[in-house]
This record gives C-alpha cells, sequence and structure tokens, in this order.
C-alpha cells in the first residue's frame, strides 16, 4: 500500500465551542494529520489538551506559528482571522474560516461541500466556511433548486445559544436556574455581546442575532441572504431571513417558505430529492409525529428535513423544517469536509 500523506494542521481557537468540536472530528474521520498545533489567544495559552491520547499544549497564536502549517483551520473571531489568516496564507498554508470575515470577499470561495464544492479550486489561499445557519439551509434548498427551480426564499430561524459561545451558554443554564428561583436576572451577553442593550434568553425569544445594520435586518439576516446567493451561484434569487434566538444549547431549526420554478410538483417530489442527496435526511411522517427538533439533531453531522409541505394558495409554494447541530454542519464538521476535499483532490496548492 503506498503511503499516506500527512499534513501539518493548526486549529487557530482550539479552546473555543467550535475548536473543540474540530479537534474531535479531525480525531474520528481519521484526517491524515502529521502534526497538530493547538492555537489560542494569549489568556488559553499553556492549557494541556489530548489528541489521539497524546498531550497537546495549546500555544498563543502569533504569525510566527504558521511556519511549517499546511492546514490552519481558524475559528476566533473575526478580528484574529483579519490579522492572522493572511500571515497563514504568507507562510504557505491554507486557511479555512469559520468567521465572516472574508465570505463576501470576492477572491474567497464561501463553499458548503455538498453544495458548490469546486469552488474550491479557485481559492488564492482562504476558504471560508458560510454562518451556521446559512449551511444547513442551503445544503436542504440545493438538490430542490437542481430538480425543480427556486425563486424565491423566506426564512425564519430558531437558533441555539451556543452559536455565540460557551459563555452564552453558561448565561442560559445560570439565568435559567435564576428565572426559577424567582432571582433578578442580570443579562451581560445575549443578544449580542459588544451591543448596547441585553436581555434576558432563559424563558424568551430574541429577535436579534448580531448587531443591526442600517436597512433594518440584524446582519446575521444579511449574512443569510448573501451567503445563499454567493454559494448557490444566483444573484437574482430572492432570499428575506428573520433571525431568532431561542433559549437551548445545541442545533438551529428553520422554518423555510420556498417559491419553485414549477407548479406540478408534489410532497413526494421534495422527498424523493432531499432523500438521495448527500448529508440530508428526511424525517417527515405527521401520522407518526415524525420530525426532527434540536434535540434530535444535537451531535449528529447531517441536516435533518421535515414538515415538508405544499403551500395551500401558490401551486409554485413549498415550505420546510430544517434542523442541524450548528457547531458540527454548521461549523466544526463543514470546515473539516472543505479540508478533506483540499487533501482528497489535490487542490492545497494555490
Ligand atoms: O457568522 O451568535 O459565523 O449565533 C454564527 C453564529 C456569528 C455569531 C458567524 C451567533 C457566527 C452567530
Amino acid at each position: 500500500m503506498a503511503e499516506q500523506q500527512t499534513y501539518n494542521v493548526a486549529i487557530v481557537g482550539a479552546t473555543g465551542a467550535v475548536g473543540q468540536k474540530i479537534k474531535k472530528i479531525l480525531e474520528d474521520k481519521h484526517f491524515p494529520i502529521k502534526q497538530l498545533k493547538l492555537l489560542s489567544s494569549a489568556r488559553s495559552a499553556g492549557k494541556e489538551e489530548t489528541f489521539l491520547g497524546e498531550k497537546i499544549i495549546v500555544e498563543e497564536a502569533t504569525p510566527e506559528s504558521f511556519e511549517g502549517v499546511d492546514i490552519a483551520l481558524f475559528s476566533a473571531g473575526g478580528s484574529v482571522s483579519k490579522k492572522l489568516a493572511p500571515e497563514a496564507v504568507k507562510r504557505g498554508a491554507v486557511v479555512v474560516d469559520n468567521t465572516s470575515a472574508f465570505r463576501m470577499d470576492e477572491n474567497v470561495p464561501l463553499v458548503v461541500p455538498e453544495v458548490n464544492p469546486e469552488d474550491i479550486a479557485n481559492h488564492q489561499g482562504i476558504i471560508a466556511n458560510p454562518n451556521c445557519s446559512t449551511i444547513q439551509m442551503v445544503a436542504a434548498l440545493k438538490p430542490i433548486k437542481d430538480a425543480f427551480g427556486i425563486s424565491k426564499v423566506i426564512v425564519s430561524t430558531y437558533q441555539a445559544v451556543s452559536g455565540a459561545g460557551n459563555a452564552a451558554v453558561d448565561e442560559l443554564y445560570e439565568q435559567s436556574r435564576d428565572y426559577l428561583e424567582g432571582k433578578e436576572l442580570k443579562p451581560e451577553i445575549l443578544p449580542v455581546k459588544g451591543d448596547k442593550k441585553h436581555f434576558p434568553i432563559a424563558f424568551n425569544a430574541l429577535p436579534q442575532i448580531d448587531v443591526f445594520e442600517e436597512n433594518g435586518f440584524t446582519f446575521e439576516e444579511m449574512k443569510m441572504i448573501n451567503e445563499t446567493k454567493k454559494i448557490m451561484h444566483d444573484e437574482e434569487l430572492h432570499v428575506a431571513a428573520t433571525c431568532v434566538r431561542l433559549p437551548f444549547a445545541t442545533s438551529h431549526a428553520e422554518s423555510v417558505y420556498i417559491e419553485l420554478g414549477k407548479s406540478d410538483v408534489k410532497v413526494k417530489d421534495i422527498w424523493d430529492v432531499l432523500e438521495s442527496a448527500d448529508g440530508i435526511v428526511v424525517q417527515d411522517n405527521p401520522a407518526t409525529q415524525d420530525y426532527p427538533t434540536p434535540q434530535s439533531a444535537a451531535d449528529k453531522e447531517e441536516v435533518f428535513v421535515g414538515r415538508v409541505r405544499k403551500d395551500l394558495d401558490n401551486p409554485q409554494g413549498f415550505h420546510l423544517w430544517v434542523v442541524s447541530d450548528n457547531l458540527l454542519k454548521g461549523a466544526a464538521w463543514n470546515t473539516v469536509q472543505i479540508a478533506q476535499v483540499l487533501v482528497e483532490r489535490n487542490w492545497l496548492k494555490k
């Protein structure tokens, strides 16, 4: 047997919510690693982690950290990516970036491997991982679009707090306890850590994820809108989004309304194309109350689709319920999938 090629891989943001999942997936999927570097801010440097049973000390990420690194997986926030991703590329690494820093840059492919893997071939050192809510939606819509065309998408999300990081999950748990004990709630993180006001997430629903834009949509909503058009290569596609945070830790759910290019499509036709698509599980039977929920989708790598209904007024309209683990397919798993394509198709070279 020919010896398998192996790679030097770095995780930037290794101690964060997504970084930890990336490390676990690299282990579980036997990614061909020569050496793994775990990088973080100065605050987390020095922590001891294990990878495949071996101890690794977390190091502070600096430009020099990337000497000799083949693949760098970034998930430490946009400002870290803006500063260090170009430094990693300068030193010969290919970066898969999990932040919004480069997603809309025209020189940066924005990729969901089940949807547009061939875009990776044109990378110039950085490949962007889309927003979590976008990934699961386009994964479900792509097979439908290929079969029947889609002209319009209107989505409302029901998003987990873990997207905002481990501290937001802690806030949800502590606040839930305080609420039940009748204590005063002191929200400090959600809806957005750096924004002016904070609201309780426990026993609540917050119609703000990320900061507001001038047009009245939030940045999370605009990410879904712009990224969907870019990934689907369809600037004509009409997309509108409302993003809402709910009080659970894991998995985003989405109610998605679409208008197809044809009017003679049946629910069964939608099930059929979704069932034969990679990475999608159809879970849809009203008679047995079968549908995905954030709890049922947690810790799974697929995107789950249920509640497929034909609109009662518009013969081209359909409604779907799309659920996936936001830290896996929405982040860590999609990132590792991109790295797998880079390696398998020999696309590491710029
Ligand atoms: O754009 O707060 O990758 O849940 C996705 C999760 C931004 C924050 C992104 C959250 C992030 C968002």
